[in-house]
């Protein structure tokens, strides 16, 4: 079924696909229809297992994505998890935005990280005293009292802050929630519209593959491959402590991530081009499609939020319309069928299809044909939906990296799934949409709320018991009702269905 052929650019034995399957998921090459088989789970008692999974990770200030392996408040996972607490607690879900935003830099960065003091040093890597936040990133304005990492995470957080002022808008307005969140939005868009766009083409770019939030996608493996990685021995791994090698990244992934944290680190953190190393922060810089379209669908709630307190909204309605044309004319693939990775020293498009090149579906301004080309792509043969996979994978089926349990290198995550899913909502796919939730349900419940499952299979992966997991299967039992034209909801309340 398999040939070698030479080698990846990781390196390995090449092996061309004929068939999308590896033999641990080839029962699956019957067509699957999620329509016909999928059954949602009892709501009830799913929204009371989510509900007690929030409870155990909530910290009385945030929500750790995993008890056992990420045991501090992590910043995307905090705009997800924020999603579906509000459907618990809306305080709660804004005090969860409220300790994230505490922690954010005087330059307008928010942490990819805020550390629990209590937590012991040894329990998550790399840990406080390898950023060293409050020293090595005194010049960017890091916080003294907190210790932080020093690179980011996508920017859902606005789109979240006016999703949880939506849930009890009288609660919000009382507690000053928008109003105190408002600047601290603001200036993070800010820093990354101005700090990042190191490709000089309006689009932010990302430094750190944990900045994506897809960690170990294949679309990193040919940028990757020019930072020379740190000793292994340089460093101490505890993720392998909580989950299977085989399902995480490999010690060379791991040297190369430590690598360019060090560099960053030890440049204080600066974004500014540094003239003996050509554009951008360091050896890696990349234009994400799902960290931009994110920014944009943020840039539309902020739009909202402005509206809400009385100021203007129209300038950050008209930014948002910029950024999206910059996004179709840098990151769009006619022949792929779907936006793909900018490698800004490299300068030029990245040939692998990761779901990131899919999350720009959930912006209702995208144009009308590109929007039915993501919707074929989706379910055509690279990501199978409605017919080898039950749920959306992260990286190409047919991609000779493709391996559906390895850390976003194939298998199906629950945020990019429920982003796909108002896709598909807002582009009038309401069949494709209620198949897609309906198995994510189902899924969540038979998984035990997984970190990352099996795309196939549904077969659980990594850490159980996963915050953003629980979260948005809470916001998945809520109704769907549509989005306004710039992405966020319409109507008063409206997202709570
Ligand atoms: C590094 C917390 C985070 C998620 C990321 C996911 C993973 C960390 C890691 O866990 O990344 O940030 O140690 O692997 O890739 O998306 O935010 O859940």
């Amino acid at each position: 079924m398999t040939e070698p052929v030479g080698r990846t650019s990781r390196g390995e034995p090449r092996v061309e696909r004929t068939a999308q399957l590896t033999p641990r998921t080839t029962h699956h090459l019957v067509a699957y229809d999620p329509a016909s088989s999928e059954r949602a789970p009892a709501p009830a008692s799913l929204r009371l297992r989510a509900a007690r999974v929030l409870e155990e990770n909530w910290t009385g200030s945030s929500t750790v994505p995993s008890r056992q392996l990420y045991p501090h408040q992590w910043s995307w996972d905090s705009a997800f998890i924020a999603i579906g607490l509000r459907h618990l607690s809306p305080l709660r879900a804004q005090t969860e935005l409220e300790t994230l935003l505490a922690a954010q830099w005087a330059d307008g960065r928010i942490p990819h990280i805020v550390f629990n003091p209590s937590v012991p040093l040894d329990a998550y890597f790399p840990s406080p005293d390898f950023w060293r936040s409050s020293t090595a990133g005194r010049a960017a304005g890091a916080p003294r009292t907190v210790q932080t990492s020093g690179i980011v995470q996508p920017p859902v957080h606005a789109l979240a802050a006016w999703l949880v002022h939506e849930a009890d808008p009288g609660l919000s307005r009382s507690r000053g929630f928008l109003a105190r969140l408002y600047p601290r939005l603001a200036a993070w868009h800010r820093y990354l519209l101005h700090r990042r766009d190191l490709g000089g083409g309006g689009l932010v770019s990302v430094v750190h593959p944990w900045e994506q939030g897809m960690d170990n996608s294949p679309c990193w493996d040919r940028p990757l491959s020019r930072v020379t990685p740190a000793p292994a021995r340089s460093f101490r791994r505890a993720d392998l402590a909580h989950g299977a090698p085989e399902d995480r990244p490999t010690d060379l992934d791991y040297g190369r991530y430590v690598r360019l944290a060090a560099d960053y680190r030890d440049r204080g953190y600066r974004d500014e081009p540094d003239a003996s190393r050509g554009p951008g922060a360091g050896d890696f810089a990349v234009e994400d499609p799902s960290f931009n379209a994110l920014l944009i669908a943020s840039e539309h709630a902020l739009a909202r939020i402005a509206r809400e307190l009385g100021a203007a909204a129209s300038a950050r309605h008209a930014r948002a319309e910029r950024l999206t044309a910059a996004l179709v004319d840098r990151l769009w693939d006619p022949a792929a069928g779907m936006f793909l990775c900018r490698d800004v020293p490299g300068g030029r498009l990245l040939p692998e299809r990761g779901v990131s090149g899919l999350v720009p579906l959930l912006l209702p301004t995208l144009p009308h044909d590109l929007a039915a080309t993501l919707v074929r792509t989706l379910s055509g043969p690279h990501f199978g939906l409605g017919g080898t996979t039950r749920m959306v994978p992260s990286y190409d089926l047919l991609g000779e990296a493709f391996d559906p349990h390895r850390y976003w290198r194939g298998p199906a995550w629950f945020n990019t799934g429920w982003l796909i899913e108002r896709g598909l909502r807002q582009h009038g796919e309401q069949g494709r949409a209620a198949a897609l939730r309906r198995a994510m349900l189902r899924i969540a419940d038979t998984s035990g709320f997984a970190e990352y499952v099996d795309p196939y299979t549904g077969e659980a992966c990594g850490a159980t018991g996963f915050g953003w997991t629980a979260a948005l299967t809470l916001d998945l039992l809520h109704g769907r009702p549509g989005w306004d034209r710039h992405g966020v909801t319409a109507t008063k309340g409206g997202d709570r269905g």
